[in-house]
């Protein structure tokens, strides 16, 4: 396996450096005999605004076309993608997806691709707003510490995917080598008030969802379109927390979302929003009006607008649910103002209905207790330890809360009034660890009294956490807003989880 890399890595290395030579010889010959005709449409000269996800360059002001001059530059760089996991990333401007480029329909866009001299691999670009061959990835194929240069003129308005076209492109886009350009119409788009920038993608690693560590890419995987992860601009929690996207109740907001792929196609939706309009597939015609999800092809795009009357957090999905709860296509748009009882009355009536589930065992909980004590002693005796491990398992827990647990007990644990109770201040998680692992392995219903109010809802099981996410969360729970608690951990989740009534537990598996 290493050996093999290693023969990779000479093959390219002599690849490039031949791939590298013939681009110098190019570029003068290129410079002596290729003269671009005066264009009389085109008046001056500007410097692309580009912006990083989630954020979008501002509308141009322009009435003429222009000269724009856009830079970028690829940068391959180890980052995380989740809690505790990390990947190489090949990036279009340092960040998966790549920079957001708005130019004007008309415009003459003098392109400039710099490969990073810290890159192993050559790299080019293929932009589907280029009219021309391969979208300018055969004028723009670069070698680690080169630079290339191309023009064409923005001939087709619309919102463009842009991805690296070098061989192999499945992996050049799998390592995230996507990104959007919007061509704007020349009248320009309709005024809104917020404009966002997401961008889906799927990645393949050896190690399963959450697996600790730097991922190798898995080229089985990949094949097989088996990912590991499908996320919202490159990462687990992207726009999630205080990452969300912001809106305030009456504004009108827009996102330019695209797809990366390389293999899936995404079924975009916003949980509690219906887009009032959307041009489908990236195109400059309002073409539906009153969808509910979107298709977004990868290699494709999609610009969805709805206006938003109610406060709340709406949450981002890839409607494929696995792919959202189970591997990370989640974001958050956060609606602040005043409620609207008009449009929604939040819940009116919570009567019993589902047959309850027992809460957990109790001859087991005892011995389960006793165990409990003589370990907790037993990590007392090293808080160095004991106090870093803590740490640890809450920053990893809070990642757990965002995907999990949030969407009931809200961002802030807060819970909601009469039917979801917080966990901010309350004495029913902290007066039992025990009873709250049994609460996320079995579910929970059946009155309860918590910080002195009733609650009598449901808790679904949340059995197909691994122990470890649980014992995480707990910790984080236990430790925020607050609340000021012991840690969890996975062994006690394992043991408790080991002696729950089979029935319940297998059920969810
Ligand atoms: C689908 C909504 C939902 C989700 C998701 C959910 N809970 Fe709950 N949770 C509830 C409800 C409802 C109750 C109250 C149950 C009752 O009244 O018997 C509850 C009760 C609790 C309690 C005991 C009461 C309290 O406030 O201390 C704890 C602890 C708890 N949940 C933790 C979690 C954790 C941790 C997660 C994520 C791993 C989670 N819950 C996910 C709905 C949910
Ligand atoms: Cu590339």
């Amino acid at each position: 396996m290493k050996r093999n890399l290693v023969k990779l890595r000479l093959i390219v290395l002599l690849w490039w450096a031949t791939a590298a030579s013939t681009l110098v010889a190019a570029e003068s010959q290129t410079l002596a005999t290729k003269q671009r005709p005066e264009d009389p449409t085109i008046k001056g000269e500007e410097k692309a605004v580009l912006t990083q996800a989630p954020f979008v360059p501002p509308p141009s002001t322009r009435q003429h076309a222009t000269k724009v001059i856009v830079h970028l530059e690829v940068i391959e760089t180890t980052r995380q993608s989740a809690d505790g996991v990390e990947y190489v990333f090949w990036t279009f401007g340092g960040e998966v997806p790549g920079s957001f480029i708005r130019v004007r329909e008309g415009d003459l866009v003098e392109f400039n691709l710099l490969n990073h001299p810290t890159s192993k691999m050559p790299h080019n670009i293929d932009l589907h707003a280029v009219t021309g061959p391969g979208g300018g990835a055969t004028s723009s194929f670069t070698a680690p510490g080169h630079r290339s240069q191309f023009s064409f003129k923005a001939l087709n308005p619309g919102l463009y995917v842009y991805h690296c076209a070098t061989a192999p492109v499945g992996l050049h886009v799998a390592n995230g080598m996507y990104g959007l350009i919007l061509v704007e119409p020349k009248a320009g788009l309709p005024r809104v008030d917020r404009e966002y920038y997401v961008m889906q993608g799927e990645f393949y690693t050896e190690g399963r969802y959450g697996e600790q560590g730097l991922q190798p890419f898995d080229q089985r995987k990949a094949e097989d379109e088996r990912p590991s992860y499908v996320l919202f601009n490159g990462a687990v929690g992207s726009l999630v927390g205080d990452k969300a996207l912001k809106a305030k109740v009456g504004e009108k907001v827009r996102l330019f979302v695209g797809n990366g792929g390389p293999n899936l196609v995404s079924s975009f939706h916003v949980i509690g929003e219906i887009f009032d309009t959307v041009y489908q597939e990236g195109g400059v015609l309002p073409s539906q009006k009153q969808v509910q999800t979107t298709l977004i092809p990868a290699g494709g795009s999609a610009i969805v607008e709805f206006g938003v009357e109610v406060p709340g957090t709406y949450v981002l999905v890839d409607h494929s649910l696995f792919r959202a709860f189970n591997k990370g296509a989640v974001g958050m748009l956060k609606v602040e103002g005043p409620e609207n009882l008009m449009v929604y009355t939040g819940k009116e009536v919570d009567a019993v209905y589902l047959g309850s589930l027992a809460e957990g065992g109790s001859a087991a909980g005892r011995k389960v207790a006793e165990l409990e004590a003589a370990r907790k002693a037993a990590m007392q005796k090293n808080e160095t330890i004991a106090g870093l491990t803590k740490e640890i398992q809450i920053a990893r827990g809070k990642q757990v809360y965002l995907q999990t647990c949030f969407v009931c007990h809200q961002t802030e644990g807060q819970g909601i009034p009469s039917q979801i109770p917080p966990l901010g201040k309350s004495d029913y998680l902290m007066s039992d660890t025990h009873r709250s692992i049994r609460a996320v392995l079995q579910g929970l219903s059946g009155e309860i009294v918590v910080s002195g109010k009733t609650y009598n809802g449901t808790m679904v099981p949340l059995n197909n956490l691994s122990d470890h996410e649980i014992a995480n969360v707990l910790t984080f729970v236990r430790n925020s807003w607050g609340n000021n608690g012991e840690a969890v951990s996975a062994e006690e989740v394992k043991r408790i989880r080991s002696e729950l009534p089979k029935t319940v537990t297998t059920s969810f598996e």
